[in-house]
């Protein structure tokens, strides 16, 4: 070797040195690499003088050997430190520089993909409870847990009357409180508010204990309406059912009245509409038969009048029930009645822009 042992020593430690300095402004990945080939690469100032050691003493190659090693080790730990810190700085300024809300993101697409609105069912409500309000109904509610003398005695059904099995109840334990049936409770609840003359709709959920079909749910929503004055008649009843028939479906449909028995109305009646799933032809909906039953009414029975202290020698009434479900069901051509409740979104979704 040229030089003697301690200047290659010292040089090495000035290159070590001289690289700690040097890479404190090196600001890019790039400059970081070259500043490592400069040392260590293959024609490297630290790699040239570990490639002059083959002409050296022992004594040399063990003391350079080891001094330019550790240098080595240094600048290639540096390197790699610097190396990992500017991916950090620009995984980070990446980052900040384009800079996402995904809550918000998240907010828009949601409200993109799914329209709120409201459910059917309540639209129909609504629906059904302005034409009924713009000919002067109040509109009334009723609790959903309910008592043996508002959704049986009082609607003329005594206690063994045969009538009760019309509807299977789910009862409470202590047998004199259950989950409403009908909204006819809403009739005792009104004649309990109101003193004739006076007409009102009651909306709302009901309950049977009963296996589902196409046409039957176990929870479902009746809305009964009820007028009380004198000279009421069943021309009346049938008035106001057409109108609101006609409003709801915005034509012409075909509706047929027929003799029902319910112990709260007398004479009763069923009317039904012609299926508007299969135009009459027969399906699971209306059962093959080509109509559906959609509004049970009659004239309020006497009996019922009575239990609501109201004079029949004055004043007469009428009532109804109508399925809201069904008449969902018959308005948008839905053939499944556990559609409406199932919750699927992909269904209730489709009626949002409605
Ligand atoms: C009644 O509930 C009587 N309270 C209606 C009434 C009121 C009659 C006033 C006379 C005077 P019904 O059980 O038939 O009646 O039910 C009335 C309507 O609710 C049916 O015509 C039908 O449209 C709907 N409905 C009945 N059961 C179900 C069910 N399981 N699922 C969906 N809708 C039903």
């Amino acid at each position: 070797m040229s030089e003697n042992l301690q200047e290659v020593v010292a040089k090495i430690l000035k290159y070590s040195e001289q690289f700690v300095l040097e890479l404190k402004s090196a600001n890019t990945k790039a400059q970081v690499l070259d500043l490592k080939a400069k040392y260590v690469g293959k024609d490297g100032l630290v790699t040239v003088i570990m490639k002059g050691l083959k002409s050296a003493t022992v004594e040399e190659k063990r003391e350079i050997g080891k001094k330019s090693n550790e240098c080595k080790d240094q600048i290639e730990q540096m390197s790699k430190n610097a190396l990992e810190e500017l991916e950090h700085q620009e995984i980070n300024r990446t980052l900040e520089e384009n800079w996402i809300d995904i809550s918000f993101r998240d907010s828009i697409r949601s409200k993109a993909a799914c329209t709120s609105g409201y459910h059917p069912v309540t639209m129909i409500q609504r629906e059904v409870e302005d034409i009924f309000s713009s000919m002067g109904f109040d509109i009334l509610d009723g609790p959903y847990l309910e008592d043996d003398y508002h959704n049986f005695e009082a609607l003329n059904i005594p206690k063994d009357h045969p009538a009760r099995d019309m509807q299977d109840t789910f009862w409470f334990k202590d047998m004199t409180h259950l989950l409403r049936t009908h909204t006819s409770t809403i009739q005792v609840r009104g004649m309990e508010k109101y003193t004739p003359p006076f007409k009102f709709v009651g909306p709302g959920k009901v309950f049977r204990c009963e296996r589902t079909d196409a046409s039957h749910e176990f929870v479902f929503h009746q809305i009964e309406g009820m007028m009380v004055d004198k000279d009421i008649s069943v021309a009346n009843l049938i008035y106001f059912l057409k109108i609101l028939l006609s409003e709801i479906f915005k034509k012409d449909v075909e509706v047929r009245l027929r003799p029902g028995f319910f112990p709260f109305v007398e004479p009763g009646f069923e009317m039904d509409i012609k299926c508007l799933i299969c135009g009459g032809k027969g399906c699971a909906v209306c059962k093959y038969g080509g109509w559906v039953e959609l509004v049970p009414c009659g004239l309020v029975h006497p009996n019922v009048l009575k239990y609501g202290k109201i004079d029949t020698s004055i004043y007469k009434g009428f009532a109804f029930g109508l399925g809201l479900d069904r008449l969902v069901m018959m308005k948008y051509a839905i053939d499944d009645i556990r559609l409406i409740h199932a919750g699927d979104l992909r269904f209730i979704s489709q009626f949002a822009s409605i």
